[in-house]
């Protein structure tokens, strides 16, 4: 089977889990790297035998765009328009980490580039991809619940993010555009598209930039009412980091997602439990462990779109609907006013 080849563009913290979920797939090679400090994508390219490292992305690309499938950018939010540029005028697939961009001006922008170009892109918005997720996901279509009116979203912990991700504490925007893409993301996975949201954000933590509490009530399309809370200020008795909480009420019963993956359903007949639990690959950090477990099924469904073989979820359209929430959510905050979305 010939193997799609692929660079990435970006060796920091998140590549190492990135071209891990990689090696869980059969039919992808990475041939290239690039990093603006290239002892670092060597120490990666090594790890990963990856054979060319470059710190210059053009010459990666003058040197290899013609045997390259796609790209796979890393990066930091505010680069990723440009390797998108980059990369879609060498006619090449694009991969690339949420947020999709910082603006969404930006992020429209890297659409339609994309698209004028004829190339595709992707977003890596992993979050719908986890176990739990995919289990709540099921259980709703199956109808058991009933028409769903209410549901609950929650992102609550006193994680140490800016340990791993110190960048994060440099964000104007913190919140909304880090944890705001994932969760926001779900909700319009679980539930639909918005109608509508009303945003209110907190800074509690001094240290850093920007927002680190958001609670955005949502209208979904279809009626339902979705209250999407975050927190990274949240010292509480069970740290429920990097887990994603989810409640949901319908006409017949209820479920809830609750910590370490179990699901509770009630319906009139009684309470029924099951658990989704993640895979745990070797390569996976446990403090992370349903994150980084679903970046495979997150990268897999994209690579089943580049073979041709089932259209990928996580698409530059797609995602921009998203961004859109989340920089909705920003002006409902400023302004006070629930946001339309239509
Ligand atoms: O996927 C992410 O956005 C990571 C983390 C899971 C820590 O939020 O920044």
């Amino acid at each position: 089977m010939k193997k799609l080849k692929f660079a990435v563009f970006g060796t920091g913290f998140w590549s190492y889990y990135q071209l891990s979920g990689w090696q869980e797939l059969p039919g992808v090679e990475p041939i290239a790297l690039y990093n603006r400090t290239q002892s670092r994508a060597e120490e990666v390219a090594r790890t990963f035998n990856v054979p060319h490292v470059y710190d210059d992305p053009d010459e990666l690309l003058q040197q290899h765009a013609a045997e390259l499938d796609f790209m796979d950018i890393i990066t930091d939010v505010d680069t990723h328009a440009l390797f998108t540029e980059k990369g879609a005028a060498q006619g090449l697939a694009v991969i690339c980490q949420k947020p999709m961009a910082p603006t969404l001006e930006t992020a429209r922008r890297m659409v339609t580039v994309c698209k004028n170009a004829g190339v595709k892109l992707y977003i890596h918005e992993n979050f719908r991809w986890q176990a739990p997720i995919r289990k709540v996901k099921e259980i709703l279509d199956s109808g058991l619940l009933g028409k769903l009116f209410r549901a609950r979203v929650t992102f609550v912990s006193a994680f140490p993010v800016f340990q791993n991700q110190p960048f994060l504490a440099e964000l104007e925007e913190f919140i909304l555009t880090d944890i705001g893409s994932h969760i926001l993301d779900i909700c319009r996975f679980l539930f639909g598209e918005v109608a509508s949201l009303y945003c209110q954000t907190n800074r509690v933590n001094s240290q850093i930039k920007g927002e680190d509490v958001a609670h955005v009530l949502l209208r979904m399309q279809n009626g339902i009412s979705c209250f999407a809370e975050m927190s990274y200020a949240s010292l509480l008795e069970k740290e429920a980091f990097p887990q994603t909480l989810v409640q949901v009420e319908g006409e017949h019963g209820s479920l809830i997602l609750t910590h370490d993956f179990q699901i509770k359903i009630t319906t009139r007949q009684g309470t029924n439990s099951t658990a989704a639990e993640p895979q745990m690959y070797s390569w996976v950090d446990p403090a992370y462990a349903v994150v980084h477990s679903s970046i495979v099924d997150c990268n897999r469904n994209i690579l089943e779109d580049l073979l041709g073989n089932a259209p990928a979820e996580t698409t530059g359209d797609d995602n921009f609907q998203t961004v859109r929430l989340v920089h909705a959510a920003y002006e409902s905050a400023r302004t006070n006013k629930v946001v339309s979305l239509f």
